[in-house]
């Protein structure tokens, strides 16, 4: 089977074009926007994410701030830091990377930002419209995932979209966004406890794939022709590597590639949509703040 690469350089590249037209307008109007992050503690990944997000506001000529506090930081510390953001008015949109160290009560976090400027889309409030339909944030991996099947003419009304994992930022929403009028998939979400879980990946049209394993998916799991979202960004190590390791999915892509009829790759797939949405999430915040 000839298989297509959805590459999300590619599809976030049409998004940036967009933004840029409405970010020019918006700094004609004498508006910036702005995203701070904040990064508490040396995770390196999260180190690595933080710097792809500040690069890509700078790319686009947006406002970005980057916060880095202590592994120490005490949640008080980081809520009164949460707190001067949400009264910033030259901040439109921020987040805080996560994991946080072990000390800090995530959801407490979470409930401290502002919905208006929460453009991970992990307020609860966001969740809840997101889920009702209503206007909102999108959290962005989800919504980048939505984004490339859109924009790579992937029918998904009536298909089978088997989602695989069941996070808060992935798995729960990816299947409440696609279970939505408008994408109208019919839903299944499986999961570490799933029973013959290989039998229900198979019957998928879409097999959205978010467990955090690396090639936990395998060829045998796939049905000829479907379509197959990658969602793994998995660090392994590799002595052939210059940097000794290199990131794969959580799908085995040399082999699924050869049965499916599209796939997205690590790197290069899904992780350029979710910094792209959280840019497309930035400029809303920005455009509602000034219409408010
Ligand atoms: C690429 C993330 C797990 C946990 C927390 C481009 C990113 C990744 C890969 C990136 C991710 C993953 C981010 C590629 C942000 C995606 O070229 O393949 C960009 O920066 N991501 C995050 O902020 O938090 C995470 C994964």
């Amino acid at each position: 089977m000839s298989c297509k690469i959805i590459s999300g350089p590619e599809v976030a590249g049409q998004i940036y074009d967009e933004l840029r037209v409405r970010i020019d307008r918006m700094k004609s109007s004498g508006l910036t926007p702005g995203l701070a992050v904040i990064l508490v503690g040396n995770d390196p990944a999260s180190q690595v994410y933080v710097r792809n997000k500040g690069r890509k506001c700078e790319e686009l000529g947006m406002h970005s701030e980057t916060i880095v506090l202590p592994e120490e930081t005490t949640e008080e510390e980081l809520l009164a830091r949460i707190d001067a953001l949400n009264k910033d008015p030259a901040i439109h949109g921020f987040l805080v990377q996560l994991p946080l160290p072990g000390h800090i009560d995530e959801d407490k976090v979470i409930q401290a930002i502002d919905p208006a400027k929460d453009v991970d889309g992990f307020h609860p409030v966001n969740v809840g419209n997101m889920l009702i339909g209503k206007p909102g944030f999108l959290p962005a991996t989800p919504a980048g995932v939505q984004q490339m099947l859109i924009r790579s003419g992937i029918e998904t009304a009536g298909k089978h979209v088997v989602v695989v994992g069941r996070s808060n930022i992935v798995g729960k929403p990816m299947a409440a966004l696609m279970v939505q009028r408008g994408a109208d998939s019919t839903v299944t979400v499986v999961h570490s406890r799933t029973k013959d879980l290989a039998s229900i990946t198979r019957q998928a049209d879409i097999l959205i794939v978010a467990i955090g394993k690396p090639r936990f998916i395998t060829e045998d799991m796939v049905k000829e022709g479907a379509v197959v979202i990658d969602v793994g960004t998995n660090r392994i190590e590799d002595p052939t590597h210059p940097k000794g390791s290199r990131l794969v999915g959580d799908v085995d892509y040399d082999n699924v590639s050869k049965k499916v009829s599209a796939i997205t790759p690590v790197p290069g797939g899904v992780g350029p949509m979710t910094i792209c949405m959280l840019m497309s999430n930035t400029v809303k915040a920005a455009e509602n703040a000034q219409s408010r």
